[in-house]
């Protein structure tokens, strides 16, 4: 074959290849068409029926020196690319996604305000125990020169029926009167939509757990509730979940959401989950939403509470998570993981939060 007979034929390919570009973007548009008609019915992007049926229809037609198999295979991948442009438009109207979520002022819980530009901490017992107990941690809360927001569980969820279930109603009493007595805020757990009424009205902040992330029923419930919502990943979520957690309270009538990274398990003992601290970055990059880091139940353990809320705070969280306890060891739950007062207060002020100079280097509850 001559050069030039080449160079006509593959002038002709060139121009071919031209126009099944402009039918494929041709086909796109319309693909994107009956995508918005599908979403505002409910339904999913892939449809293995229709793709059944078109390649029915052109198995039927197939001539020429492609066989059916490649003509199959061709317009496979046309459909695989098509469902892929229709979930990336689905994902864009995302309301998680949205840049202008949160007010310039963060999301307000009373007077503290997360995602504001100055990191906020959450700290209390794991669960309420006494009025005692509530008593010390909110004082030595009140204290703190940091915004800060009273935490301690009424419903706990635990591994063992046999545990500990917490005080429920009147914990959720103890820790508002705890609160109240030196005007804190407070955020707590809500373990169902049966008792989501009883423990919104005592609290100002709603807490799912990482065990009901996946809870969509319950995400709905909270999102009707209109107070904020502490949302935290759940121990198998990837981030993506924990998005799409946070979009069905958004769509269910609540702007106020802030994620939790609160560890994922893997295989490493040494702590009770690993914290993923790559999850804080990448959480900022992708959603407005504040960002904080339980670091108790990340690492269920306290001597490296310390670093790893540097860590935390390095990587842009917009908050903490701390769980304290006067007497630690007497605690009824995740006792191992809690900070004493005095332990806490170092560790505060190490962290730049408190008075004073931030200490180096510092030993938080090394036995
Ligand atoms: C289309 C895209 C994905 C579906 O799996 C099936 C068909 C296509 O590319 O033709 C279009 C479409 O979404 C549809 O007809 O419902
Ligand atoms: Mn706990």
């Amino acid at each position: 074959m001559s050069d030039s007979r080449l160079s006509v034929l593959r002038d002709e390919i060139d121009s071919l290849n031209q126009d099944l570009l402009v039918l494929l973007q041709r086909r796109a548009e319309l693909v994107l068409e009956i995508a918005k008609i599908k979403r505002a019915q409910g339904l999913d992007g892939y449809d293995p029926e229709r793709e059944f049926e078109m390649l029915q229809g052109l198995m039927a037609a197939v001539t020429g020196a492609f066989e059916q198999a490649q003509v199959k295979e061709i317009f496979r991948s046309i459909f695989r690319a098509s469902v892929d442009i229709q979930d990336r438009e689905r994902r864009r109207s995302l309301r998680v996604l949205r840049r202008d979520l949160v007010p310039e002022g963060g999301i307000r819980v009373g007077d503290v305000a997360i995602g504001a530009g100055r990191p906020v901490l959450i700290a209390g017992p794991c669960a309420v125990e006494t009025p005692e107990q509530m008593e010390e941690i909110a004082s030595a809360l009140a204290r703190l020169p940091v915004a800060k927001v009273l935490r301690a569980g009424a419903f706990k969820p635990r591994t063992s029926p046999h545990a500990f279930q917490g005080l429920r109603e009147e914990g959720l009493k103890l820790l508002r009167e705890a609160a109240d007595r030196h005007g804190l805020v407070t955020v707590t757990e809500v373990l169902d939509t049966s008792t989501l009424d009883v423990v919104a009205a005592h609290t100002d902040m709603l807490q799912i757990g990482a065990r009901n992330m996946y809870n969509t029923e319950l995400l709905k419930a909270v999102g009707r509730v209109g107070k904020p919502v502490l949302l935290k990943r759940g121990f198998m979520a990837t981030i993506e979940e924990l998005l799409l957690s946070a979009e069905y309270i958004l769509c269910s009538g609540s702007d106020a959401v802030v994620l939790c990274e609160r560890g994922i398990r893997t295989f490493e003992p040494a702590t009770r989950n690993t914290l993923d601290i790559a999850a804080v970055p990448l959480l900022k990059g992708e959603t407005s939403l504040p960002v904080i880091v339980d670091l108790s139940h990340a690492l269920g353990r306290r001597d490296i509470v310390l670093p790893c809320a540097r860590a935390a705070l390095a990587a842009g969280a917009d908050g903490l998570m701390i769980e304290v306890h006067p007497r630690p060891d007497e605690a009824l739950s995740d006792g191992f993981q809690q900070l004493d007062l005095a332990s806490f207060a170092v560790l505060v002020e190490a962290l730049g939060f408190g008075v004073g100079k931030p200490r180096a280097e510092v030993e938080i509850g090394r036995e």
